[in-house]
Parts: structure tokens; sequence; C-alpha cells
């Protein structure tokens, strides 16, 4: 698989930057759906700028049931890469509507077929850093075979090990575990692309993050640590039989597959995401009288790139 072009990184770049201007205007106005169609908008209209032959492969839904940014929808100029893009024009619709932290703009990309098609199901998650002994967690393991083998890895006790979890009635387990263990736990109350991430942010001082989160934020989430060696495992969680079929629908034939990054990503990947409320890591929108100040991570694996970066763009 070739390198994507690195000129295209800013261009991505601005695709995440204008969906997360278009939703900051619904910022606490409790309207989701209006919050998350301004998004779409924008990143689309600005998507279709891009000289590539781009293909929605996570998106906002079936054709059937999303009339923009669908699951098998071509994008770009159509002149250009063949590109393979996940997008996530607002993750956080609910926390836009109410003005809570951590809303963003996310988008992936890889060459064609190499971004895992995750069903809009469930996935169990767990995420490690950078700089760890290969597989050093895993999801058949036993949160406290986990926590001290990642404990053992980074030298130092179990206390001194921080997690990072979805506030959600289903982790009570995982909670139970953790606590027992002494283990510091960062509640994250949505948004777990973010929280995922949140093992690369050295700030924050998050050595795990673990649970049950949407499918597709899985796979965001799993570009954004490929780009700097952090390591990720998950598994769909399919517990119906329309969802069974969803999964099926999508290509995919072993339900209880075990995904490590590898298998999520392939190849070179590009992973943009812009604050639309203030939060944790990322800044959200400032509205100015012609122009809007967007705080957004950029990266780009083949380019070893990664950073924060804050731009002030023409309204
Ligand atoms: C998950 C998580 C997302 O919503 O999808 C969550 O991955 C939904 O979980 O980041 P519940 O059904 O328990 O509410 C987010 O937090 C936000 O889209």
């Amino acid at each position: 698989m070739n390198n994507i072009n690195p000129n295209l990184l800013n261009k991505f770049l601005r695709v995440t930057e204008r969906a997360a201007y278009g939703a900051s205007h619904y910022r606490g106005k409790n309207d989701k759906i209006s919050a998350d169609q301004a998004a779409v908008d924008e990143m689309r209209s600005e998507l279709n700028k891009i000289d590539m032959l781009g293909r929605v492969v996570i998106g906002e839904g079936e054709m059937d049931e999303a009339p923009m940014l669908y699951i098998g929808e071509v994008i770009g100029t159509k002149k250009g890469e063949k590109l393979d893009i996940a997008v996530d024009p607002l993750e956080g619709t609910n926390f836009t509507a109410k003005n809570l932290p951590n809303a963003i703009s996310v988008l992936a990309v890889a060459n064609k077929g190499g971004l895992l098609s995750a069903p809009d199901t469930y996935m169990e998650k767990i995420a490690v850093g950078s700089g760890l002994p290969k597989n050093i967690v895993d999801l058949d393991n036993s949160v406290e075979k986990n926590v001290k083998l990642l404990a053992q890895a980074k030298n130092t006790h179990v206390e001194n090990i921080t997690a990072c979890v979805l506030k959600r009635s289903r982790h009570d387990k995982i909670i139970k575990a953790l606590t027992n263990l002494n283990v510091k736990i960062n509640f994250i109350e949505d948004g777990d692309v973010l929280g995922a991430i949140s093992v690369l942010d050295t700030k924050s001082n998050i050595d795990i993050y673990l649970g049950i989160g949407g499918g597709p934020e899985g796979v965001l989430a799993a570009a954004a640590l490929d780009c700097h060696g952090g390591q990720m495992q998950t598994r769909l969680v399919l517990s119906n039989k329309e969802e069974i079929n969803r999964a099926k629908k999508i290509g995919i034939t072993d339900l209880k597959k075990k995904y490590n990054i590898n298998d999520m990503i392939k190849g070179d990947v590009i992973f943009c995401a812009t604050g639309v409320t203030d939060g944790d890591m990322l800044k959200g929108i400032i509205n100015k009288s012609d122009s809007f100040v967007a705080t957004s991570y950029i990266m780009h694996k083949s380019q070893k790139l990664s950073r924060k970066v804050t731009n002030i763009i023409k309204k």
C-alpha cells in the first residue's frame, strides 16, 4: 500500500475544523439533530473539495437511513488517490446540545481497504500507550491481570495506575475490579474516542482505557493510537439477530474476533480531530466576527507526524 500524499493532511484538517465550526453554533441549544446536521453539511462540502476518489467506510449510517456521509458514499472530486474514510462529523451530539466538554469532529483516512468497517454496534475496547511490550494487555485477561501486567511493564505499583472508563452501569464489574486494586479511575461521561486516545496524552497521566463503547468510535481511536505506536484490542458486542445481520452485511465473518490495531488499520493512516466544546484535551471553537479559532490533533503515520494545532480560519 502506498503512503497517503502528505499534502492531503491539511485538507483533511480543514474538514474537521469546518465541521466543528458548523456544530459550534448549536452548543447549549438543546438540539442535537441540528448540531449533527450542521457538522455533516460542513464536513461533506469540505470533503468534496479534496482531489481523491474517497469512499465512506464508517459514517452516519447506511444509505437508506442517513442521507449524507452514509457508508459507501463516494466523496471527493473523484480525481486522485483511492482512499477510505471513517467519519464522525460530531462525536458528542448530546454534549454539544448541552454544551458539555469533549465534543469533537473527527475523521480517519487510509488507503482503499485500510480501515475495518465496524458496524454501528457496541465494541469492547482496551487501549494502552506507546513504548510497551507488544500485546501487553488482552481482552480475555481479567482486569486484575491486565492492570498488573501493565504496572510491571511500567515499573510501577498497581495503585499508581490510572484508568479511563466511560461512566455506564455496564462497566460496574470493571469499576469494582479497578477499585479493589486501588487503581485511580478517571471517569468520562461520554466520548470514548478521546477517552481511548487519552492514553497517549502525557498530561492526562492515563495508563489504560477499558470498557464498552461504539464500534465506529473504536476504529477512529485505533487510527490515532496507530500513529503513535499505542496498542488497542477490540471485539464487537453483538447482542441480537439484527446486530449480527448488520455486521454480516458489511462483511464481518468472524463475529467473535479480537481485533488488534493492525487488524483495524492497515498501512498508512491520517487522523484529524477538532474540538467543538472545550474539553480536557482540546479547546472548543472560538467564534470571532469574521473568523473562528479551531484547535485540533493532526496525525499522519508514515510521516511520523503528530501535533496539536490551533488555526484561525476565515468564516
Ligand atoms: C458510545 C461512545 C461514544 O456514545 O458510543 C456512547 O463510543 C454511547 O454509549 O463516544 P451509550 O449507549 O451507553 O450511551 C459516545 O460516548 C458519544 O457518541
